[in-house]
């Protein structure tokens, strides 16, 4: 059944894969009719005209116009838990264990969603996820670099009450990269930390942009994962550190390709980060988008680069060892 038996069976975690990216065009257009949302003229108006325009995003920024378009078929609470548990049950036929799943509250808030409608329904999809498929689950909310500072101040001060009992576990940054370096967002980090210690800081940092944002995500944000790096392998000194410091890097191979940060998956630096021992995961970013869930990233990896046996397993333990969950847990999974 499976042609990738080993890499089914492989006991996967994911860290870095955005909820409204797994908006499948199927249920992009049945929660318009639901809902009653007239999308844009120039937003592709079939499933098969979606698929063309994913084979065709020109960079980062084209990529997010359209998906921001997107979201805005979420509406209730029920559309939340639909989403999100569609993408659990992929997931786990995919043979995933844990999942960091992000989310962008602030493209929900600025159309009128409240963040309750939007965390309620999440996490209804995260319980019965656990409950049923018998996975793990964490919520990790987003802010999007394009906004200004303020308004993503009062997104971590809507979001307090959801880190304090439990319902968010860390904090991300994403969207337009290039023009907002991560030395914007230092207050809103240290807002993060001093009111919620234990959360997990992470951020997306060379995607498209210089080594230098990684590095000042480190040394600004705090941050102690970093989403895509792919970037770092122009900095030696950089990957040292990365490998030395046990900064786990969230990969997302296909998601490179489609957005034109590599023209193929083979030119990915995964050779080099094996050679530095730097930890990576690999993942799907957003997978209704992209191409393929995490087992179809797993296998565009071991298509370009024939791992051995042995590197597939230091690769899962190390995704396992990076995951934001206890150690008992962290056993059951490796
Ligand atoms: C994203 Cl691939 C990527 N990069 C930055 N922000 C994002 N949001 C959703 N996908
Ligand atoms: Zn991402």
């Amino acid at each position: 059944e499976h042609k990738h038996k080993f890499l089914h069976e492989l006991p996967k975690c994911e860290h870095h894969v955005h909820v409204e990216g797994t908006l499948s065009p199927e249920l992009l257009f049945s929660l318009a009719k639901r809902n009653n949302i007239t999308l844009p003229d120039h937003f592709p108006g079939s499933v098969e005209l979606c698929n063309e325009r994913y084979d065709n995003f020109a960079d980062l920024q084209d990529f997010l116009d359209h998906y921001y378009i997107g979201m805005s078929v979420l509406i209730n609470e029920q559309d939340f838990e639909d989403l999100a548990y569609e993408y659990f049950k992929k997931a786990k036929s995919d043979g995933l264990h844990h999942t960091e799943v992000f989310f962008d509250p602030q493209g929900h808030v600025e159309r009128g969603i409240s963040i309750e409608t939007v965390v309620n329904g999440l996490n209804k999809a995260c319980k019965k996820a656990e409950e049923e498929l018998k996975i793990s689950t964490k919520l990790i909310m987003c802010l999007l670099r394009h906004l200004p500072v303020p308004n993503c101040i009062e997104t971590i001060k809507s979001a307090h009450k959801y880190y304090n009992d439990g319902t968010i576990h860390g904090l991300g940054l994403d969207s337009s990269e290039k023009p907002f370096p991560p030395e914007l967002f230092e207050s809103c980090y240290k807002l993060v930390k001093e009111n919620h210690p234990n959360a997990l800081l992470t951020a997306h940092a060379g995607e498209e942009a210089d080594p230098i944002f990684i590095t000042n995500s480190l040394d600004l944000l705090n941050v102690t994962r970093i989403d895509h790096g792919v970037q770092s392998h122009r900095d030696d000194e950089l990957l040292k550190r990365l490998a030395d410091n046990k900064i786990m890097l969230s990969v997302c191979p296909l998601s490179n390709v489609k957005l034109q940060v590599v023209n193929d998956v083979k030119e990915l630096p995964i050779r080099k980060f094996l050679e530095f021992n730097v930890p990576f995961s690999i993942n799907s970013d957003d997978p209704a988008y992209f191409g393929g869930y995490i087992l179809d990233n797993y296998i565009a990896i071991e298509d370009r680069f024939q791992l051995t046996g042995e590197e597939w397993v230091k690769i899962a333990k190390n995704g396992v060892y990076g995951s934001f969950i206890d150690d008992k847990r962290k056993e059951e999974i490796y």
